[in-house]
């Protein structure tokens, strides 16, 4: 302690902050551990902003940053009849997603960044990005904003700081976890991971900020597995500056995750209550533009049936003590989802009526908010999401194709009653899905715990103007983590198999596709609440209270389980759902082959087992 505090004055000599003295007291005070204190020092020597604040997480202090950004035309308040506590942020039009190409793994070895993320040597990252950081916060407010991921007081939580120059990124975190005091009570003694993000913008004095400051010339997210660190610099957008989300609770958690036997992953978590009121939980992994939020939050049309939702993104799963059963959290505690196609047809439009923050979405002259896919005519006088006048002649879409919501999850109407239960919920079946034009049928279960994570290795989507600008691509995105994943594809594989097998009693598991096609480019399934169908069945299933049909690829519904009568609107047959196509079916081989080959001899020797089971059971 006697080092730790000549330090803290060395420092405060250095650094000559007003309010230095305070910070540091504060953070004794909360029992933060003196090097978690010698690191925030460090780096507000080396950023230089104006002044420091620690992030308490009250609603003063939030209304106070809003307020702020007002000003600042950060956020325009929406019209607070309409949209009672709604505003609208608009990006710097470069700053309007995750940038893959400047995210990288510093792992001390390439090889266990694996084949499918970039690497950098993190001695060599810290010393090109540690230039940029030098004096990047001059003229700005360093916010130190302890967070908890995961219940509070939870055995699976765990903590962070970010420390940023950006409001906006504050008001989000507020939203999006636990954050400011209630996590700073919890900290004591525990692995902190250290979050370090700036917008890249110094203020010189005197000089008008802008509504949205970024810098995409010198973008770059960066994770250090080893030390449990993220640094992010240039984006003040979404995954790229709110470090709790995919830079934590993904990709430095699934190398927590691997070290000591549990897994965080890229998956939706909801319940299913049936007409008797027994309730079962799901999780379900989707890429990008499968409308994962959009299963998270279903209106089950189905008397009796009801789907509610403990998390729209992330879940953690460890087995629970004495491993009789899979428990997931939702380490999150708001919804960050993407705005157009959210409308009367999907529950999330009532999740954001109060009290949500848009980013890049059309605002209307009644202080509205407007989005393609949110009603079906378009309005006459909108503002796009560039702040240019936009009316339905033209072909620029008036909200950016990823825009998005940022909402609590407690405003969700159908937020399941355990979401933070401190035990986590738990698992009866595992769900995988993709968006796939042909081959892959409606719903089909796994034979067994290897068969399952096949599938979720197997998992591939067609690209949509939407997500990538290109239609139609087929891309592999196993288990929906390629974007995600801190480490070696390779070594994630074989631990899902291994945690597998830790457990007594594993869940089932599923592989969906919502997205197949007849020959006129139809949908065969009528999709979105209709899925409640599926999700009976898997429910029965788990039940044990329907049979299914076994078949080359996995075991199907029967035909008159699935209840197609009642499905109004359904284009294609229960035939054509679930029919297994042999040329088809010899490509998917074929394209899966080449993919698993491309990790290597690192792929687990089960996979391919289940991969030559399956080529020979359907007759190759
Ligand atoms: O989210 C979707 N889901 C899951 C819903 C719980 N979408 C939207 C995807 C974009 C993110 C879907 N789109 C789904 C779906 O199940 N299915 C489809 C395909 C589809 C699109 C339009 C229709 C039907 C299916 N229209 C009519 O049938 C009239
Ligand atoms: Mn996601």
């Amino acid at each position: 302690m006697h080092r730790f505090f000549i330090f803290i004055l060395s420092l405060c000599a250095v650094v000559n902050y007003l309010h230095t003295n305070e910070v540091i007291l504060s953070l004794v005070e909360y029992g933060i551990e003196s090097d978690t204190i010698d690191w925030i020092l460090l780096q507000a020597e080396q950023l230089t902003p104006d002044s420091i604040q620690i992030c308490d997480g009250s609603e003063e202090e939030y209304q106070t940053l809003i307020k702020q950004m007002v000003q600042q035309q950060t956020l325009i308040p929406l019209n607070q009849t309409l949209r009672p506590g709604c505003y609208l942020a608009r990006s710097h039009p470069k700053d309007v997603a995750r940038v893959e190409e400047k995210t990288f793994i510093c792992s001390d070895k390439k090889q266990d960044a694996g084949p499918t993320n970039n690497w950098a040597d993190p001695i060599e990252m810290k010393q090109i990005m540690g230039e940029d950081f030098q004096g990047c916060m001059k003229g700005r407010t360093l916010y130190i904003v302890p967070f908890c991921m995961g219940p509070l007081k939870s055995k699976y939580a765990r903590f962070g700081i970010q420390l940023t120059d950006s409001p906006y990124v504050v008001v989000s975190l507020k939203t999006m976890t636990r954050m400011g005091r209630k996590a700073l009570e919890q900290m004591e003694g525990k692995s902190i991971v250290r979050c370090l993000h700036s917008m890249g913008c110094p203020l010189e004095p005197g000089a008008i900020d802008s509504a949205w400051p970024c810098n995409p010339e010198k973008l770059a997210i960066a994770h250090f597995p080893k030390t449990r660190e993220v640094w992010s610099f240039g984006s003040n957008y979404g995954g790229n500056a709110l470090l709790n989300k995919k830079c934590f609770a993904l990709r430095i958690a699934s190398t927590l995750g691997l070290d000591e036997g549990w897994l965080a992953e890229h998956m939706l978590i909801l319940s299913v209550t049936n007409p008797e009121g027994k309730k079962r939980y799901f999780t379900a992994a989707f890429p990008s533009a499968c409308g994962k939020t959009n299963l998270a939050m279903l209106e089950s049309p189905l008397p009796g049936w009801k789907v509610e939702v403990v998390g729209d993104d992330i879940a953690w799963l460890h087995w629970s003590e004495d491993g009789s059963s899979l428990r997931a959290i939702n380490p999150e505690a708001g919804f960050f989802g993407v705005v157009p196609g959210t409308s009367e047809k999907t529950n999330a439009i009532r999740t954001i009526a109060t009290n949500t923050i848009f980013t890049n979405v059309a605002l209307l002259p009644n202080g509205d908010v407007w989005w393609e896919g949110k009603t079906d005519t378009p309005p006459p006088m909108a503002i796009d999401w560039q702040n240019n006048p936009w009316d339905p002649s033209k072909t620029t879409p008036a909200a950016h194709p990823n825009s998005r919501f940022c909402v609590a999850a407690h405003e969700c109407p159908n937020i399941d009653q355990t979401w933070q239960d401190t035990n986590g919920v738990e698992i009866s079946a595992i769900i995988f899905g993709g968006r796939r034009a042909s081959t892959i049928p409606l719903i089909r279960e796994a034979f067994s715990w290897e068969h399952g994570v096949f599938l979720g290795a197997s998992i591939s989507s067609e690209t949509t103007a939407a997500a990538t600008g290109t239609v139609g691509k087929l891309r592999h995105d196993p288990f929906a983590m390629i974007p995600f994943c801190g480490y070696n594809m390779a070594d994630y594989f074989s631990h899902w198999i291994t945690f597998g097998l830790q457990g007594a009693n594993p869940p089932k598991m599923y592989a969906v596709n919502w997205f197949r096609k007849n020959s006129n480019g139809e949908y065969l399934w009528p999709g979105f609440q209709y899925n409640i169908h599926v999700l009976k069945w898997i429910f029965e299933r788990c039940e044990g209270s329907v049979k299914a049909k076994p078949t080359a690829i996995g075991l199907i519904p029967k035909k008159l389980d699935l209840d197609f009568a009642s499905i109004l609107g359904i284009k294609g047959s229960y035939e054509e759902l679930f029919a297994v196509k042999k040329h088809e079916w010899e490509k998917e081989y074929s394209a899966l082959s080449t993919y698993f080959s491309s990790f290597g001899n690192e792929f687990p020797d089960e996979l391919w087992l289940q991969y030559q089971e399956l080529v020979q059971a359907n007759g190759q």
